[in-house]
């Protein structure tokens, strides 16, 4: 009697076989529903038991009536066994909802490969877009340690007093689902600061002399002026007549000898876009250029000069740093002809979208190899 009242039970075992969406509407939802077929459900007997077995992720739901609610079979893993007490209700599988579209998230700043000088200051910025929902917040990591959370438009933290040392960025991005997208990652890096352009805008001079701190001459004529400025309390004025020259004006560079290359501890800076600019201002046409010089076979490269116009036009020249680059230089030129009057300030080295700042204390001599071009010497992208 017992093995017959079993098999009625088993055979009112009803199995349904249900697979439905989480009632979103969005294309997304309507894809997976397409591509992926809902899980079957399937009955076998093993052992005098009923095991029922599934593929993939599912939730069992089980109900004594089918006008009760499903409830869920709380751990149900497939296989799963139904005990005989249980045989006589109706089961069924929940398909999981379907993933929720990540939102995405692109780190616009800094740009990748950026040098910067420590201690550092770096101002992370991401866009952020939902596409289910909002975005709740943005939060920027250097590798997995993060940094900073900010819930609203526009996506930004400033990360302060970065030490020398090469990071990985990313920012990740969190909609209102609770959904979480990752941005690819953005590798900067944090120099020494006296690597870079130093007293830019000519506010220190070197006590005893008329040379901004940090700066070279080829020749004399080089004075301060506090009147003719565009950045600060001062710029540089370069000059020159005959009696400069004893009886000729002479070429006059104004140069800065950054580093070599050379040695192990610069040369990732061998494929570098370096930009050296300054504002200059003169009556003197097609006589003022800046100029970096690399080392490499064709070393120079030149800006367009200054037109002569009397007002402030800024020069600016880029140079891809050869890979036999040896050296980093940089220099307002005057090329020989007429007396001159020249006026510089605000000049900047920029390197792969960073920006070289003079530093707050007074730099130490630098290290210096004066090397004039000699009037034969190649210079690329001079436009006259
Ligand atoms: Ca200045």
């Amino acid at each position: 009697m017992v093995s017959r009242t079993r098999t009625r039970s088993l055979l009112l075992l009803v199995v349904v076989a249900v697979s439905f969406a989480a009632g979103s509407s969005s294309r997304a939802t309507e894809a997976a529903q397409s591509t992926e077929s809902p899980p079957r459900l399937q009955i076998t007997r093993e052992k005098g038991q009923l095991v029922l077995s599934w593929q993939g992720e599912a939730m069992l739901q089980a109900t004594d009536d089918l006008s009760s609610a499903w409830v869920d079979v709380p751990e149900a893993r497939s296989p799963y066994t139904v005990s005989p007490a249980s045989a006589h209700r109706f089961y069924r599988l929940r398909a999981p909802p379907p993933a929720k579209p990540l939102p995405t998230v692109t780190l616009t700043a800094p740009v990748s490969g950026t040098i910067f000088a420590a201690p550092a200051t770096i101002t992370l910025r991401a866009t952020a877009t939902a596409v289910e929902g909002t975005i709740t917040a943005v939060i920027f990591f250097r590798d997995t340690q993060p940094l900073g959370l900010v819930t609203t438009s526009p996506y930004e933290f400033v990360w302060s007093y970065v030490p020398i040392g090469t990071y990985a960025l990313h920012a990740e991005a969190v909609d209102s689902h609770r959904v979480t997208g990752t941005s690819p990652p953005v590798t900067v890096e944090v120099i020494e600061r006296t690597d870079f352009l130093q007293n830019g805008s000519f506010e220190t001079w070197r006590p005893g002399t008329n040379l901004p701190d940090a700066w070279l001459t080829s020749t004399g004529g080089v004075s301060r002026t506090t009147t003719d400025v565009r950045v600060g309390q001062a710029a540089v004025v370069l000059s020159a007549n005959e009696s400069h020259g004893a009886g000729e004006v002479l070429d006059q560079h104004l140069f800065q000898y950054l580093f070599d290359i050379a040695d192990t501890q610069h040369a990732d800076w061998r494929g570098k876009t370096v930009t050296f600019s300054a504002w200059v201002k003169t009556t003197t046409p097609n006589r003022v250029r800046v100029w970096i010089n690399d080392g490499s076979q064709n070393p120079w490269s030149s800006s367009p000069a200054h037109t002569g116009s009397g007002a402030w036009e800024r020069l600016a020249v880029t140079r891809t740093l050869s890979h036999e680059a040896t050296r980093l230089w940089v220099t307002v030129y005057i090329q020989a002809g007429a007396a001159y009057v020249v006026t510089v300030d605000d000049a900047r080295l920029v390197v792969d979208g960073s920006t070289a700042r003079p530093p707050a204390t007074e730099p130490g001599s630098p290290a210096l190899e004066v090397l004039i071009p000699a009037s034969g010497d190649t210079v690329t992208g001079a436009a006259e």
